[in-house]
């Protein structure tokens, strides 16, 4: 093996995606959700598909949680469980969208109470954190107003703030914030924490362990993600991703199915900050979580996530081949076209011989769907868990308790 190949070996052994745990259940739309046989109904069977993508591929060793949907009483037995099948916990997503209480927003809400109560959770999903041993709380709200003068924009940007720097108060050292943003939906006036600038506001005014968290699918059509990406990567706030595909809005298909090359635009600026020579950007680099933020609606749950998984890894694997050296002295000449087929270059190259190189060598199936599809997992789970008919949309809360 060449001392390159070394290099790219060593490299892809490093790369890891994180897998969601509501990607493993049924999920669907506001107008159905399609029961899959065998789809995972607890959070234990979740881990166990987790497990399996992981046996498969290699890079997928953490998953993240969604409390209350994944809520047990024990979580450091469920930790164990997890570590069991070779899996850690990842990020811990807190959910303060799916209670009546949060008909106006949660921590944005005019009421109160209502924000205590959204500020609770948040602040029991930390201590989630550190029973489960998990980095990263990863904030998503659906706060925001449908109408022109519902609320006051202003006093709930201050809302907002607040409740953010309550959480950054609350986590222990070595823990982060992630804070997601989205333009619209399902609030569709204004959302509070519409765009990666509001995101990055806020955080820079919280703290140090508030980064950015930047969702494919949250973009308004034709944004440019890869310069969002850059920038944040060199301000030092670029937190973490949640992976998907999306053509209309937040589409949550599977990542690199529709939009190879922007997911490889991507990684590109993800290598270049790793292989940097300014050794704070390289560190900005090597925190940065990579998370698959997912909805498998028609599709087999194992081998969506599979599939995504792979396309991440080979987008990764077309990124860590770009010629830099050509790059820049096309770059410093000048050559408009040059530097471009430098980029486009790499993204032609077929890397499925290198990948397979890379599992052969790690003791990993060639073809991992190919492998999935044959070890009977599917049916397996099938006859075990049955088919169980979900309802509308995401699983449902289970009743709050009253603050
Ligand atoms: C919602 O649009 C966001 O992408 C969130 O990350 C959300 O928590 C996730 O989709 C699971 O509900
Ligand atoms: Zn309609
Ligand atoms: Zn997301
Ligand atoms: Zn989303």
């Amino acid at each position: 093996m060449t001392s390159d190949q070394t290099e790219l070996f060593a490299a892809l052994s490093r790369q890891r995606i994180e897998t969601p745990s509501w990607g493993y259940g049924n999920s669907g739309t506001r107008f159905k959700t399609f029961a899959w046989p065998g789809a995972a109904r607890t959070i234990h069977e979740k881990l166990d598909d987790a497990a399996e993508v992981q046996r498969l591929t290699g890079i997928a060793p953490s998953v993240a949680l969604h409390i209350p949907w994944d809520e047990v009483e024990d979580y450091t037995a469920l930790r164990r469980y997890a570590e069991g099948l070779g899996l850690s916990i990842g990020a811990i997503n807190p959910n303060v969208f799916q209670n009546d209480r949060y008909r106006l927003g949660s921590v944005t809400s005019p009421d109160r109470q209502t924000r205590e109560q959204a500020l609770q959770h948040l602040l029991h999903c930390v201590d989630v954190m550190r029973q489960t041993g998990s980095r990263d709380l990863s904030l998503w709200f659906a706060d925001g107003t449908n109408y022109a003068g519902q609320d006051d924009l202003r006093s709930r940007k201050h809302r907002m703030r607040e409740a953010l720097q309550q959480v950054h108060g609350a986590l222990p050292d070595g823990a982060r914030m992630l804070v997601e943003y989205k333009l619209f939906e399902p609030a569709f006036y204004a959302t509070d924490l519409f765009d990666w600038g509001a995101a990055y506001a806020h955080c820079l005014a919280v703290g140090e362990k508030a980064q950015v968290l930047v969702d494919l699918g949250h973009h308004a059509p034709g944004v440019n993600i890869e310069q969002i990406v850059a920038f944040l990567l060199d301000e030092g706030r670029l937190g973490g991703f949640h992976f998907n595909a999306r053509r209309y809005a937040d589409d949550d298909l599977i990542v690199g199915s529709s939009n190879p090359f922007e997911l490889f635009c991507i990684y590109a600026e993800l290598v270049a900050a790793e292989r940097s020579s300014d050794a704070q950007t390289r560190a900005a680099a090597e925190g940065v979580a990579y998370m698959i933020d997912q909805s498998h609606n028609i599709e087999p749950k194992v081998e969506a996530m599979l599939q995504s998984v792979l396309n991440c890894q080979e987008a990764y694997a077309k990124a860590l081949l770009i010629d830099r050296d050509l790059l820049a002295e096309a770059q410093a000449a000048g050559d408009v076209l040059g530097a471009h087929r430098v980029l486009t270059d790499a993204f032609r190259t077929d890397v499925r011989p290198l990948l397979q190189g890379w599992r052969e060598e790690r003791g990993l199936p060639q073809d991992p769907i190919r492998a999935h599809r044959e070890s009977g997992h599917q049916q397996r789970v099938a006859e075990l868990r049955g088919t169980v008919a979900g309802g509308g949309g995401y699983p449902e809360e289970p009743v709050p308790t009253p603050v």
